[in-house]
């Protein structure tokens, strides 16, 4: 049973040339890349994307930081891809909670600047890749 779920390399990791790497895990691991996008985010893209966060302290820099250059916007797919990106990617703070070995743990430091974004649910991966990739 294949699912799919959406992918951001982040303005950092553009930035940082972290590109190729994220899409060498991906398909080692035995993804597939569906549809893939280098552009600069909306804001109003990014409003709705990150729109359960609306009330955190943190919600204001986000958008700036997701919108502040361009960023690689990918589809994956394949069996249970929601749940195997996120363990390719490691915890949302890069030292506390991503190990190494994972994206956020082999290159990033600061949980702003975690390079990589991926769709926590099969519910929220469907909701972003309608925002993202709405001819998909
Ligand atoms: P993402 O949505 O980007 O895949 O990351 P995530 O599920 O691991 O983490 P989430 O809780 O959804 O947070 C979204 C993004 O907001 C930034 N953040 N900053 N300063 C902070 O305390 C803080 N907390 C979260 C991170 O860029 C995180 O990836
Ligand atoms: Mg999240």
């Amino acid at each position: 049973m294949s699912e799919r779920t959406l992918v951001l390399v982040k303005p950092d990791g553009v930035e940082r040339g972290l590109v190729g790497e994220v899409i060498a895990r991906i398909e080692r691991k035995g993804l597939r890349l569906a549809a893939m996008d280098l552009r600069i985010a909306e804001r109003s893209v990014a409003e709705e994307h990150y729109a359960e966060h609306k009330d955190k302290p943190f919600y204001g820099d986000l958008l700036d930081f997701i919108t502040s250059g361009p960023l690689v916007a990918i589809a994956v797919e394949g069996p249970r891809a929601v749940t195997a990106f996120r363990q390719l990617a490691g915890g949302t703070d890069p030292v506390e909670k991503a190990t190494p070995g994972t994206i956020r743990g082999d290159f990033a430091l600061e949980t702003q600047y975690n390079l990589v974004h991926g769709s926590d649910s099969p519910e929220s991966a469907e909701r972003e890749l309608k925002l993202w990739f709405p001819d998909l």
